[in-house]
């Protein structure tokens, strides 16, 4: 079948496209990238335009201009027309034009200095490399724009294939299967099946395709523009190189019946051009496609017929349908007529049925893989066929086939970080909190913690490298850079592929226990536990290898390994390599809250030098509950790629580095600019397990003491935990002297969209300020620091300033809801503040370089290992409360103390006057059971004392309720510390 249709494409082709091809580059300026490419990295340098209201000039300008917008999630990006054009012209003013007479006139220049959006997209990413390509079809999938599918053939023999590029899209809905259970669907769009549907032009045709494809694909209320049609800005250009492009785009119910158009998910193909011109797109159309529209107004050929009836006697086409019809198996409700008299919504409404009715028949259903099987039969190119992303992938797969079950292999191959590295993490920071000291001298103690720290890192370091590492080392570390690339790229989508797989199981396992065990917390724990530990990301793989440099370094240390022989010297240099091309890179690991001091210092050293020690950075970081944005927000601002996804339970904060154009160092004052992201603060996940507040405090402490801006992300409905979370970090603060910083603090409110938003929360910005403001105080009570403080005094804030409201990120209803405009601009708005500020910063602050850097990490690492108190609490209210019951308890046990003391000295005295004849050899037993009578009294008067507290009424109980138990136990010590010491006592006096 498909070798009828694959008669010479080529003997169509109107114009001469490669000339037209060459014109367009040079037009838009983009020649130089046609051999090298576009990189993504040169897309996110920063640029005086950051900081500008910058409107492309000249035709030069567009590329920028659509690459700038769509990384800022703009849906303008897509527009072509050039700004202040009026100005230019002498002829601009209206004075002029009327005094020329000619008011009226067909201005037809226009259109030829003009360029059709689809050509634009076309020249840019032939112009790009694939890892920009597949940024800017992620993106554009984000904005809802229809992805190009099939790029026409310009600097190729044939048309490509774009499926490389759609990677990395991932895609949330909810069938309407699901609809009851609340469940939902969260796949790469690669890997999903759903019919397909393609529209086609034959002949030429008045009526617009793409415009009827918006309108059907639309939700109900909220008209939004998939495709580009003509009468959008500079829609109606003659496309000059766009030709034969076939584009997709899909619809995705949300799992609302009365709102979804159709009830599981569908593809829409959308060929440009005429189908004449263009059978080798038409052929791959008909394969791949449940059903083929033909939107025509005289017929030659072919399956499903829109027929636009303009002349009012399409009875010669009729009869020629009609003939065809029994050849074609055609039946009556194939043929939708449009005349000018149809309307439009009844004939939208038309076409939807037909769709319906497609899809309730069982159509075919592939995946965009799938459809690649098919274009290689047919002979069109496939992005992902190029040599190394090949060889990069079958890299990435031989480590891959070997995870089976995700907790297993970290448990068994990822052997450094779990639990060795949880102790040696408690083990470093027991060194600093000697918390556990008891009664052994505080040098032993030390001692013997050194001597447990060294010997975990001996086995760490005698851990052989296991396989998987083995070919993930040679990955990064041998590969060339674009091999490279695609090898990092194949690991990250099959171990989010996975990752997703196994999350969704836990999750249904999760809502069926939760379900019948009720509240049976350790079950619920025990699942949160696993939840978290399945989670497998490139950065597990880097942590390990960090964690073998750590081993390494140390045993060196000691002497215990010669200098010569380090296997893994070279890896921080593989891994400052990878920060330069923009790799996000670990600084704290959130598990087992710690960092690898040695080796980020280290990649970071190399990092320095690599920079021939130009390396003046300005540190941006966030700070927010989980799940509120975050990483989108970075992503949006800076083009950054921080994983974005509602299901992730990693935890911990990652740098990726952002150069500043030479040209523009100067003004900002620095050459790099540093962001870090955080994940997992306040996760729900992982809020039951041991030791949560104190991860996430210290975190928290430690991601704004390094920076310079922190942007503390405030949803509404999670405002007080990141209070909590603020309250601790001025505690911290306080305590630790070495914080000689005060980082510029930016409140961001997100899904605030009213305008009036600034004014009216006016109230609630001067309550946000006494509040902080209050906590600050405080806290410098409970510090005893009687000095008035305010939270001004300890970060950069200014209640009028910093504090920026932020409309929802979606416009509409997801999963086909566009990225709100407002949402774009806003977070646009922050960015042009934030290096305004930085630039005017720079004047009277000279920003740190790597290695001042890597000090301020070490110093701050350290203060934060020996704070202990404070960051083990969830907010200071809590610490207060905690506080005053110790205060309370230090009372009781130094009344019990003090009874045993005298009880002891008093027999002491009895037994020194009496003969030795005299004492009984059951004297000492006798004593005993006094002794045991005496403490088990002190001890209920301690319970008792204990019980009436917590009843008596004291404000904030409830928050220490939780602590009641530790104080029995400490009761419960103490007595058997007296009962010791009561008996040894007695014994000695008897032996005297
Ligand atoms: N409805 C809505 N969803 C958002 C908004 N911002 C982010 N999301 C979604 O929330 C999820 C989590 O976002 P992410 O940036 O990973 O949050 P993070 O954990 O704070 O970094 C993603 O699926 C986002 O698409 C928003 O303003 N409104
Ligand atoms: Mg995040």
């Amino acid at each position: 079948m498909p070798a009828l249709w694959d008669t010479g494409g080529s003997q169509f082709c109107p114009q001469n496209k490669p000339q037209s091809f060459q014109g367009l580059l040079s037009k838009l300026n983009l020649q130089e990238y046609q051999s090298t490419k576009l990189r993504l990295r040169d897309v996110l340098e920063i640029g005086s335009e950051s900081t500008e209201n910058w409107t492309p000039q000249m035709f030069g300008d567009l590329p920028w201009h659509f690459l700038r917008k769509l990384i800022a999630l703009n849906g303008t990006a897509r527009n072509t027309s050039l700004g202040h054009r009026a100005c230019d012209d002498e002829g601009g003013s209206e004075d002029a034009q009327i005094a020329g007479g000619d008011v009226f006139s067909f201005n037809d220049t226009d259109i030829r200095e003009s360029l059709h959006p689809l050509d634009g997209l076309c020249a840019i990413l032939l112009c790009s490399d694939s890892f920009l390509q597949q940024e800017i079809l992620s993106k554009m999938s984000m904005c809802q724009f229809a992805l190009p599918l099939l790029l026409p053939a310009l600097n190729t023999p044939k048309c490509t294939l774009m499926l490389w590029a759609m990677r990395d899209i991932v895609r949330k809905w909810r069938p309407h299967s699901l609809a009851e259970s609340r469940g939902f669907r969260e796949e790469s769009l690669l890997l999903t099946s759903m019919p397909t549907i393609s529209f086609v032009r034959l002949g030429s045709c008045s009526f617009s395709k793409s415009k009827l494809l918006n309108d059907v694909l639309s939700p109900s209320q909220q008209h939004h523009d998939f495709f580009i049609y003509r009468d959008m800005e500079s829609g109606n250009v003659p496309r000059e190189i766009a030709d034969g492009l076939v584009e997709i785009s899909w619809y995705f119910p949300g799992g609302r019946e009365n709102l979804d158009l159709f009830a599981e998910p569908v593809a829409v193909t959308n060929l440009r051009g005429d189908t004449e011109s263009h059978w080798l797109q038409f052929s791959f159309s008909t394969v791949v496609s449940s059903a083929v529209f033909i939107v025509t107004e005289s017929i030659t050929t072919k399956y499903y017929f829109i027929l636009n009836c303009k002349n009012g006697n399409p009875k010669e086409t009729l009869g020629f349908l009609n003939k065809l019809a029994p050849v074609l198996n055609l039946s009556k409700p194939q043929l939708l007529v449009k005349d000018s008299t149809t309307n439009n919504a009844e004939f939208v409404q038309k076409v939807k049925s037909a769709i319906k009715g497609i899809m309730s028949s069982s159509p075919k259903r592939t995946n965009l893989e799938g459809m690649a099987v098919t274009a290689r039969e047919l002979g069109i190119q496939v992005d992902e066929d190029r040599k190394e992303c090949q060889s990069a992938s079958k890299q990435a797969r031989e480590i891959i086939v070997e995870i089976k079950d995700v907790a297993k292999y970290k448990r068994d191959m990822l052997r450094l970080q779990g639990d060795l590295l949880e102790e040696l993490s408690k083990v470093e920071k027991e060194l600093c909190r000697m918390r556990r000291q008891g009664e052994t001298a505080t040098e032993d103690y030390k001692c013997q913690l050194r001597e447990k720290q060294l010997d975990l890192r001996r086995q760490q370091n005698q851990c052989d490298l296991i396989d998987g590492l083995i070919k993930f080392i040679s990955g990064i570390g041998q590969l060339p850079s674009i091999e490279k690339h695609y090898f990092l790229k194949w690991m990250k989508f099959s171990l989010d592929h996975i990752t997703r797989e196994n999350l969704f199981k836990l999750w249904d396992q999760y809502k069926e226990e939760s379900k019948m065990a009720g509240d049976d917390p350790q079950a619920l724990a025990m699942l949160d536990k696993l939840i978290s530990t399945t989670s497998l990301g490139v950065e597990h793989f880097m942590r390990e290898l960090g964690q073998f440099y750590e081993a390494e370094c140390s045993v060196v240390k000691e002497g215990n390994k010669a200098e010569c022989h380090r296997p893994f010297i070279h890896l921080p240099g593989i891994a400052a390599d990878l920060m330069l091309e923009g790799f996000p890179m670990e600084l704290i690991d959130g598990d087992s809250s710690n960092i690898p001091l040695q080796w980020v210092t280290d990649v970071l050293t190399k990092l320095h030098a690599k920079l021939e020690e130009r390396s003046r950075m300005v540190v941006i970081t966030v700070l927010g509950v989980q799940s509120t944005g975050k990483s989108t927000l970075l992503n949006t601002m800076f083009g950054m790629k921080f994983a974005v996804s509602s299901g992730r339970c990693t935890r911990g904060a990652f740098m990726m580095l952002i150069k500043v154009a030479e040209n523009f160092q100067q003004d900002l004052g620095c050459d790099f600019i540093l962001v870090i992201d955080t994940e997992g603060l306040k996760a729900q996940e992982l809020a039951k397990l041991e030791d949560s507040y104190q991860h996430d405090n210290e975190l928290a402490t430690l991601v704004i003491g390094l920076s310079d801006i922190t942007i503390v992300n405030m949803a509404m409905e999670n405002a007080t935990e990141m209070k909590d979370v603020l309250q601790i970090v001025v505690h911290a603060f306080l305590r630790m002297e070495e914080i000689g910083q005060k980082p510029n603090c930016q409140f961001v409110h997100q899904n605030v969209s009213d305008v009036s938003a600034h004014d009216q929360n006016m109230r609630d910005r001067k309550h946000l300020l006494e509040q902080l403001n209050e906590m600050t105080k405080a806290a410098a009570r409970m510090e005893k620091q009687c000095k008035k403080v305010k939270f001004s005094c300890i970060m950069d804030y200014d209640a009028e300033k910093h504090n920026w409201y932020i409309p929802g990120l979606w416009h509409g209803v997801p999963p086909m809801a566009p990225v709100n405009m407002g949402y774009s601009e806003s977070v646009c708005e922050l960015k042009k503040y934030l290096f305004d500020f930085i630039k005017k910063r720079s004047h009277n602050r000279d920003p740190k370089d790597i290695p001042q850097f890597v000090k301020w990490v070490e110093s701050l690492w350290n203060a934060v290992k020996h704070e202990n108190f404070i960051l083990s609490f969830r907010n200071s209210l809590v610490a207060e409360a905690y506080n005053q019951l110790s205060m309370k308890y230090s009372e009781w046990e130094w009344h019990f103390r003090k009874e045993i003391h005298l009880w002891v000295s008093e027999k002491e005295t009895v037994i020194q006057s009496q003969t030795s004849e005299k004492l009984q050899a059951s004297a000492l037993s006798m004593l005993k059971n006094e002794a045991q009578e005496k403490l088990q009294y002190e001890k209920q008067k301690v319970l008792d004392n204990l019980q009436d507290y917590f009843e008596s009424g004291v404000s904030n109980l409830h928050l220490i309720e939780k602590y009641r138990e530790d104080f029995i136990r400490s009761a419960t010590c103490l007595t058997n510390e007296l009962e010791s010491y009561s008996e040894n006592k007695c014994e000695e006096a008897i032996r005297i």
